[in-house]
């Protein structure tokens, strides 16, 4: 199985069975899909899913109509994620059903003819390759040289079957390529992190704050609807954007900062806000630790010093600081999700955190409010071995502080270095196209060379899988089970996902991929039921439910435990810090040898000619797992560059050209991405949407449309604290011809 120097196969179409899905003209209209080869449709059953398009897990009704074919997804009026209302990636879910680019069959990469292609295979004869090479390199290694890289609800599914093959090694981006940095921050700052979804209490504010969260575009749909409300109530929003984002176009104060100061702003507003004696002194008093030194820590820090850093002028700082502290305790600086971005993120939001202990809102009305869930426990299984190495030995003691695996860490201890005596040796990855999302593609292939095996599990040809040594094809979530939705949220609530019909081609669902994988290990014991009905049913009726009752229900809502959704005034609270308060000093940072209070360091700045590459959300698309998907791809093919007129001007960029982009190190894009003159961009940065520009042709709808930000993102600033990888200090300038050389991926 050794490949070295693999090469990245385009999975063929040819003898794959690939039969296009009659009846699936399927497009977006009025806000939902309506399938336009079936007329008269009666609508026949609905069943209960959680929406895997993006990770609010929106939970919603699957209908079919009489054919049996499935028809529509409607959200679930019960559940707060959504509140009965999908957004447009939610409803044009459906197309992932019907994409007939998916992948059908289980794949083995062979050797023909002295070339690298993939072979059909059945799930038996995939199983044996993946189980003998695992065996070998338990044997050769110890099982802790497997990573599982995997993002989605499958995740539980093979987490559990690494564990019981003896590998801690299970990784998701969302941590290091995500919202890590946040909640390290947080954990430094109040002993509990922020979670998904945010504790944030967005319906009930005065005064939301927005640095760089660009909620409209960024359409997690509880959020969204929430901001809304707030809107309506009146609440102030201030948004800090480099960008006139969708959030700064609804806000009181639009503060068009310049990239990477956003420590400056923040350390200033707590200048004002100690200085001007506005922050919540009772709160502080009671629950904070560390507040004198903070305020020496912050002295110079006057908005006039601020505005020299982030080019927002002094009255505006005072001004938005007045205003938040008007709000207080009812006022939220939004911590954001994706975060990060420099490198110092966990300090930045280290800021957040401490100007919302200022302002007292955590814990309060129109803050952040203290979450329930349910407490579901794991089907009977025996204790796991206990793995006898991790890869954070392999990494010199960095990062002591992650929370979590770090996905970019075990990709670093995969390329064999004379510093290291073991390496990862196979990875299995489930629902993350790594190519796409790991900044420094090189790197990342790089690792992928020096592997003995790379199984990707999938349920599209994406650009991870033609690296792959075999392909399993995962059926849709419209077609499997998958674990409850276990949300914490105002009220604990759960959800059910089923199968709405049974799955298309060879795919099949990951729990049973995990278990039947557990089966060829011998690692039977771990894997001791029927199906996952049984396990659903014994886990729900753990919880004073059943998979019948769900199965009727789809959400339910339970009681909190106590009621204690926010912290009554005055009461005694014991935070699980070092000291038992809200660190506004951090002891554990400080014990770990970094500063305790953030601090402002400067970062590059773009070299003449070229403009800091900004990406972010765009409200129809996820990253790049929508962008084959027909309905979806009709309202919006590919993703455009922003680029303010002031540089069109210098470039003589038309609206509609299109152009190539080349960064720092002379990397080019692969693609051309068309050019879209506004006045909503800086002139020192150009933006785009993530998760475009495919290299792969068997995506047929996305291959070569719009450019990747990922093949541009070569300086990775990473995070001393948890590893992170901040991906925003990267340049480009523009080509109007072709190149003749472009990346490689
Ligand atoms: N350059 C750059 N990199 C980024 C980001 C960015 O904005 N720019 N954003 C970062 C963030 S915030 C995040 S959270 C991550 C997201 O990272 P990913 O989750 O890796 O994002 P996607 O590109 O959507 O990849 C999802 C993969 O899962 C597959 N998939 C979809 N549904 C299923 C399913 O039901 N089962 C299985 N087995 N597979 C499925 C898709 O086909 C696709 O290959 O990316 C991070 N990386
Ligand atoms: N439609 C849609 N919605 C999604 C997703 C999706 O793929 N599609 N993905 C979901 C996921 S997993 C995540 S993590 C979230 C991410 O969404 P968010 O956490 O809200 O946003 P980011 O992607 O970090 O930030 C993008 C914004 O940061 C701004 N920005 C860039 N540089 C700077 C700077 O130096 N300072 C400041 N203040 N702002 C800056 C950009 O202009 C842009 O508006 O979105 C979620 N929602
Ligand atoms: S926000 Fe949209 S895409 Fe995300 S889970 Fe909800 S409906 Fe699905
Ligand atoms: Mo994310």
């Amino acid at each position: 199985m050794k490949t070295n120097r693999r090469s990245f196969i385009k999975i063929s179409g040819a003898g794959l069975g690939a039969a296009a899905v009659a009846g699936s003209a399927i497009n977006f209209a009025h806000g939902s899909i309506i399938n336009e080869a079936i007329p008269d449709v009666k609508v026949a059953e609905r069943t209960p899913t959680y929406c895997e398009i993006c990770f609010w897990k929106c939970a919603g009704w699957v209908t079919k109509n009489d054919q049996g074919d499935i028809w529509k997804i409607e959200g679930h009026k019960d559940d707060p994620h959504c509140n009965g209302r999908l957004c447009p990636r939610g409803t044009g879910g459906v197309g992932m059903y019907y994409d007939e680019d998916r992948l059908k069959t289980p794949l083995i990469r062979v050797e023909k003819d002295g070339k690298q292609v993939f072979k059909q295979a059945t799930w038996a004869e995939a199983f044996k390759v993946v189980g003998d090479k695992l065996k070998q390199i338990a044997k050769d290694h110890g099982p802790e040289c497997v990573a599982l890289f995997t993002h989605g609800s499958g995740g539980k599914f093979l987490g559990h079957f690494m564990k019981a093959y003896g590998s801690p090694h299970v990784t998701a981006p969302s941590f290091a390529q995500c919202r890590g940095p946040r909640e390290v921050a947080f954990y430094a700052t109040y002993g509990e992190g922020v979670l998904s979804p945010e504790r944030t209490d967005i319906r009930n504010t005065k005064c939301l704050v927005l640095i760089g969260s660009h909620i409209g575009e960024n359409m997690h749909n509880g959020q969204v609807q929430e901001m809304s409300q707030a809107i309506d109530n009146g609440a102030t929003i201030i948004t800090v954007d480099p960008r006139f984002s969708t959030a700064a176009s609804k806000s009181k104060h639009w503060l068009p900062i310049k990239p990477s100061t956003d420590i400056a702003l923040l350390l200033s507003w707590i200048h004002v806000i100690i200085k001007e004696g506005w922050y919540d002194k009772e709160y502080v008093e009671k629950y904070t630790f560390g507040f004198d030194q903070l305020k020496a820590h912050v002295e110079p820090f006057t908005p006039e010093w601020a505005y020299g850093k982030t080019t927002i002028e002094p009255k505006v700082i005072r001004e938005t600081a007045k205003e938040m502290a008007n709000a207080s305790p009812s006022v939220i600086i939004h911590p954001g999700r994706h975060v990060t971005w420099y490198g110092d993120d966990t300090q930045r939001l280290r800021a957040v955190a401490i100007l919302n202990a200022l302002l007292g809102s955590w814990g309060r009305r129109g803050g952040f409010y203290n979450p329930d869930k349910v407490s579901i426990p794991d089907f009977p299984h025996p204790a796991y071995p206990k793995p006898k190495k991790s890869y954070l030995d392999m990494m010199d003691g960095k990062y002591s502080l992650a929370t979590e695996v770090i996905s970019n860490g075990l990709c670093d201890v995969t390329t064999p270095a004379p510093e290291r005596d073991c390496n990862i040796k196979a990875w299995i990855v489930n629902g993350t196209n790594l190519i796409h999302t790991l900044p420094d593609q090189k790197k990342t292939l790089e690792a992928i060379d020096s592997l003995e095996l790379l199984v990707a599990i999938d349920t599209m040809p994406m650009e991870i899988t033609g690296y792959a040594d075999v392909v399993l094809p995962e059926c849709t979530y419209l077609e499997r089970y998958d674990a409850i939705r276990n949300s914490p949220h105002r009220e604990p609530v759960i959800s059910l996902r089923m199968p709405a019909t049974k799955p298309k081609y060879d795919s099949k669902p990951d729990w049973w991929i995990a278990q039947q994988l557990g089966f060829e290990m011998g690692l039977d014991e771990y894997f001791q039921y029927k199906d996952i009905e049984e396990v659903l049913d014994w886990q729900l009726k753990q919880v004073g439910s059943s998979l019948a009752e769900m199965q009727k229900l789809g959400v339910k809502k339970m009681k909190r435990a106590y009621d204690d959704l926010y912290i009554p005034d005055g009461a005694d609270y014991q935070f699980n810090t070092n000291t038992g308060k809200i660190e506004l000093y951090s002891t554990e940072l400080q014990n770990e040898g970094f500063d305790p209070m953030p601090v402002f360091t400067e970062h590059a700045q773009p070299p003449v000619g070229f403009y800091r590459l900004n990406y972010g959300r765009t409200p129809v698309h996820t990253f790049s797992r929508t962008s084959n998907n027909p309905n979806l791809v009709d309202i919006m093919p590919e993703n455009d560059l922003w680029v303010n007129p002031r540089v069109a001007k210098l470039w003589g960029s038309k609206n509609g050209q299109y152009v190539w982009l080349k960064n720092q190190d002379d990397i080019v894009s692969q693609f051309s991405i068309k050019v879209r003159i506004t006045e909503r961009i800086r002139w020192d940065s150009v933006y785009m949407a993530h998760g475009f520009g495919h290299s792969n042709k068997k995506l047929s709808r996305a291959f070569g449309k719009g450019a990747s930000d990922t093949e541009l993102i070569s300086n990775v600033k990473y995070d001393p604290i948890m590893g992170g990888t901040g991906m925003r200090e990267n340049f480009v300038t523009i080509l109007t011809e072709k190149p003749e050389t472009v990346a490689a991926s």
